[in-house]
C-alpha cells in the first residue's frame, strides 16, 4: 500500500531547475567558465557548493580559489537565483502538479518533500502549495545530499512511513540514485535515457496521474 509520495521540487513541481542554469551561467561568466545545458544536467540536485566544485572542475580552476573566495561565489550565485524565485506565483507549478496533489490527498496519501534546495520552502510558500505537504526535509541538516538517500529518508521519517511504500519523484539522475538506495518506487520526469535507473518515467508532469502511479506501485509488490 502506498503510505506518502515523496517529491523532489526544482524541475518537478516548478521549473527553478532553468533558474539555478541561468544563476551558475552567470556565476560562470564572471569567473570565465562556460557552463552549457548539457553539463548544467549533471548538477541537477547536487547541492550548491558541490555544483561549484564540479564547475570549478569544468573549468581547470579546481585550485584557484581559498574556501572562503568559493563560499562568496556560491553566495554570488544564490543572491542572483533568490532574486529570480522572487517573482515565482502559483502560476508556476507545471502542468499537473496540483491535481496530483489534490488526489494525494483526497486519498489520504501522505506528502513530503525531499529538495535539496535550501531555499526550498521559500519556492514551495511563492508557489502557494505549503498547505499539500505533510513533511519537508530540511536539506541544510542533511548530511549527504543526492545521490545519497539521506533526504528521501529524512522525509519517510518525518511523514511516520515506511520507505519502501513510498513513491519518490525526481527530474535529476542524482536524485533517482537517492530513491533507489531510499527503497523507495522511482519515478522520473524528463529524458528516458538520463533517467534510465527510473522504475517509471514519463516525459512531461502532466504525464503524472495518481491512478497509473498507485497501479504500477502496486504491480511491482
Ligand atoms: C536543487 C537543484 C540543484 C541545486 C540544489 C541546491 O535540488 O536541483 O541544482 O543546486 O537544489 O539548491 P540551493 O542552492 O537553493 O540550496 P532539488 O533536489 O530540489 O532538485
Ligand atoms: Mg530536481
Amino acid at each position: 500500500m502506498v503510505e506518502a509520495f515523496i517529491f523532489d521540487l526544482d524541475g518537478v513541481i516548478t521549473d527553478t531547475a532553468h533558474y539555478h542554469y541561468l544563476a551558475w551561467e552567470k556565476l560562470g561568466n564572471e569567473i570565465g567558465i562556460k557552463i552549457d545545458e548539457e553539463f548544467n544536467e549533471t548538477l541537477k540536485g547536487i547541492s550548491r557548493l558541490q555544483s561549484l566544485e564540479k564547475i570549478l572542475i569544468l573549468g581547470n580552476k579546481e585550485n584557484d580559489f581559498t574556501n572562503e573566495e568559493k563560499e562568496k561565489m556560491a553566495n554570488y550565485k544564490n543572491s542572483y537565483y533568490v532574486s529570480l524565485i522572487e517573482n515565482i506565483t502559483f502560476k508556476d507549478v507545471l502542468p499537473g502538479i496540483l491535481e496530483l496533489l489534490e488526489k494525494i490527498r483526497l486519498n489520504n496519501i501522505k506528502i513530503g518533500l525531499a529538495s535539496a534546495s535550501k531555499n526550498a520552502v521559500k519556492v514551495l510558500n511563492n508557489l502557494e502549495l505549503t498547505k499539500y505537504f505533510n513533511f519537508i526535509a530540511d536539506a541544510a541538516i542533511c548530511k549527504n545530499s543526492k545521490p545519497a538517500p539521506d533526504i528521501f529518508l529524512m522525509a519517510a521519517k518525518g511523514l511516520n512511513v515506511n520507505p519502501i511504500n513510498c513513491i519518490g519523484i525526481e527530474d535529476a539522475s542524482a536524485g533517482i540514485d537517492a530513491i533507489n538506495d531510499a527503497k523507495m518506487y522511482s519515478v522520473g520526469v524528463g529524458d528516458r535515457e538520463i533517467l534510465n535507473k527510473a522504475k517509471f518515467v514519463v516525459d512531461s508532469t502532466e504525464k503524472l496521474k495518481f491512478e497509473a502511479l498507485i497501479k504500477l506501485f502496486e504491480v511491482k509488490n
